[in-house]
C-alpha cells in the first residue's frame, strides 16, 4: 500500500492539536460520516507547538493509519479526512485566514487542558504573560486562545458566517468553558456582539484510550500496510461522542457515524470524566509510586481492583446523575475491564502528567460532592494522597518521578518551604488554590483522611497499602 493519494478532501473543519487521540477519535469519525453521507468535511489539522507531526503527515499526504488494539487481535485502516496540516508556531497568519475562510464552518480542539489557560479549580481565565501579549502586541499569537481570538475578528471582519467551535478535551462543560474563555477574550478585542450571534460552543464528550504512539505503533502499522507511517496511531477497541447538536452552519454526518448527538452532554461529561478519567487518574498515581510501568500492570497489583471498586461505588457513583438509561456501576465495571485490555501499554506516566489540570474535575469535584452530602469520601482522599506523593517525586523503590506539570515550579516552592512530615506536606499542598477550592482546603476533617493516607503510603509503599483492600 502506498500512502500517497492524487486530490485531498476539500476543508470544512480546522482542529487544532494533531495529536494521538484526535487521529484516533474525531478523524476516524468524521472518515466514517465522510463515507456515510459526503459533504466538504475535510481537516485541517494544526499542530499548536511541534512541527515533527506536521511533517511527518506533509510527507505522506496527510494519510496515516489507525491499528484497533484487542486483546486477541489487531486491525489496521488508513484514514483520509485530512485536507492539510499546519503548525501553528511556523505558521500562525495560516491558522488566522483558515478561521476566515467561508468554506471552515466547525473548529474542533483537542488542546489538553493546560492549553486553554483556564483556572483549573475555578475555570477563570488564567491572563499569563504569553496571552497578554497575544492581545496586545501586533505579534503573531502563540497561544491557543490568542489564536482563537485573532482567527474570529479577522473572520467578522471577511463576513464569512457564523461557526461552531467545539472543544474535545476532557474539561468539565467544554462548551461552556471554552465560550466563557471567548467571550472574555472578545470582549477586549471588540468582537463581543459578532461573537455572540455568530459563534457556537457544543459541549462534547469524547473517548477512546489511546497511548502515546512508540516504536512498537509504528512496527505494527508496517507490518499491517508494508510500508512505513511515520504518523500512526493506536488504540483501544471502543469508542464513544457525545456531541450537543449546536452547529450553525452545518457538520458532518457524525451521527451516522455512531456519535450521539444530543441537547446536553454534561451527564455524559461528568459521567466520564470523574469514572474513567477519575479512575484512570487514581491508578496512574498508586501505579507509578508502586514501579508500575503501565495502567495495565497496576491493576494486576493486590488489592488495586477492589480499591477502583470502592472509589467507584463509595464515592463518585453516590454523587453522580448518570445519562438517562446508564448505570455509573455497569459503566464503571466496563471502564476497568477496558484498562485491563493487555494489548494497550498506556503509561502511567502519561496519565500522571499535568495533575494540577486534571485532578480537580477528575476527582475533587466528587470530593466535595461527598463533603456536601455529609460523607467521607475515603478514596478520593486515597488518590489526593497518591498524588501528593506522587509531587514529591520519589517511587516506593526510591526511583525518581518526573514532575511534568505547569505548575511543577510552584508546587516544588511549596515542598521545599516545608518539612516532610505528611501533615506538613499535605498543608502545603492543599495551600495550591489554583488546584484546590477554597472548601476543600478548609476542610479538617478531609485534611485529616488525605494526612491518614499519606501516612501509610510514605511508611508502608502503595502496595502494603492496598494489600489488605476487598
Ligand atoms: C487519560 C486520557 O492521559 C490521560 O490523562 O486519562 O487521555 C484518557 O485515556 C482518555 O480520556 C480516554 O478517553
Amino acid at each position: 500500500m502506498e500512502l500517497s493519494r492524487a486530490s485531498l478532501p476539500a476543508p470544512g473543519i480546522v482542529h487544532l492539536g494533531l495529536g494521538a487521540f484526535f487521529r484516533a477519535h474525531q478523524a476516524v469519525y468524521t472518515e466514517d460520516a465522510l463515507a456515510a453521507a459526503g459533504g466538504d468535511w475535510g481537516i485541517v489539522g494544526v499542530a499548536p507547538r511541534s512541527r515533527t507531526i506536521v511533517d511527518a503527515l506533509r510527507a505522506q499526504d496527510c494519510l496515516y493509519s489507525v491499528t484497533t488494539l484487542g486483546p486477541s487481535g489487531t486491525s489496521t485502516r488508513v484514514i483520509s479526512a485530512l485536507s492539510g496540516a499546519i503548525p501553528a508556531s511556523a505558521d500562525p497568519a495560516a491558522v488566522v485566514a483558515l478561521l476566515a475562510d467561508p468554506a471552515i464552518r466547525v473548529v474542533t480542539l483537542t488542546v489538553t487542558e493546560k492549553g486553554y489557560k483556564l483556572d483549573p479549580a475555578t475555570g477563570r481565565l488564567l491572563l499569563d504573560d504569553d496571552l497578554r501579549a497575544d492581545l496586545e502586541a501586533d505579534r503573531a499569537p502563540r497561544t491557543v486562545p490568542g489564536l482563537l481570538i485573532r482567527g474570529l475578528a479577522a473572520r467578522r471582519r471577511a463576513d464569512a458566517g457564523p461557526i461552531a467551535l467545539m472543544s474535545c478535551d476532557n474539561l468539565p462543560s467544554n462548551g461552556h468553558r471554552l465560550r466563557g474563555l471567548v467571550h472574555h477574550l472578545a470582549a477586549a478585542t471588540g468582537t463581543a456582539e459578532w461573537v455572540a450571534a455568530n459563534v457556537t460552543f457544543p459541549s462534547t464528550m469524547v473517548d477512546r484510550i489511546v497511548p502515546a504512539s512508540t516504536a512498537e505503533t509504528y512496527a505494527i502499522a508496517e507490518r499491517a500496510l508494508g510500508v512505513r507511517d511515520n504518523a500512526a496511531v493506536s488504540g483501544e477497541p471502543y469508542r464513544q461522542w457525545v456531541i450537543e447538536d449546536d452547529f450553525p452552519a452545518g457538520r458532518p454526518a457524525w451521527d451516522q457515524a455512531g456519535a450521539v448527538l444530543t441537547g446536553d452532554a454534561q451527564p455524559w461529561e461528568r459521567l466520564k470524566i470523574r469514572t474513567l478519567n477519575g479512575v484512570h487518574s487514581a491508578i496512574a498515581y498508586l501505579g507509578a509510586l508502586a514501579g508500575r510501568e503501565t495502567i495495565a500492570a497496576s491493576l494486576q497489583m493486590p488489592g488495586m481492583l477492589p480499591a477502583m471498586r470502592h472509589f467507584i461505588a463509595d464515592d463518585i457513583t453516590p454523587c453522580l446523575s448518570p445519562p438517562p438509561g446508564v448505570d455509573t456501576s455497569a459503566y464503571g465495571e466496563e471502564v476497568l475491564t477496558r484498562f485491563e485490555n493487555p494489548a494497550i501499554a498506556y503509561r502511567t506516566l502519561q496519565v500522571a502528567g499535568d495533575g494540577s489540570q486534571k485532578l480537580p474535575q477528575r476527582v475533587l469535584h466528587t470530593i466535595q460532592d461527598c463533603r456536601k452530602a455529609g460523607s467521607m469520601p475515603r478514596w478520593g482522599a486515597l488518590v489526593v494522597a497518591a498524588w501528593m506523593r506522587f509531587v514529591q517525586g520519589t517511587a516506593d523503590d526510591g526511583r525518581e518521578l518526573p514532575l511534568d506539570d505547569p505548575l511543577a515550579d510552584r508546587i516544588r516552592a511549596r515542598l521545599a518551604a516545608t518539612g516532610s512530615s505528611p501533615s506538613e506536606v499535605v498543608d502545603a499542598l492543599l495551600g495550591l488554590d489554583t488546584v484546590f477550592a477554597a472548601d476543600l482546603a478548609g476542610d479538617s476533617e478531609l485534611r485529616a483522611e488525605i494526612v491518614t493516607w499519606l501516612t501509610a503510603l510514605t511508611k508502608h509503599g502503595v502496595s502494603d497499602t492496598l494489600t489488605g483492600v476487598r
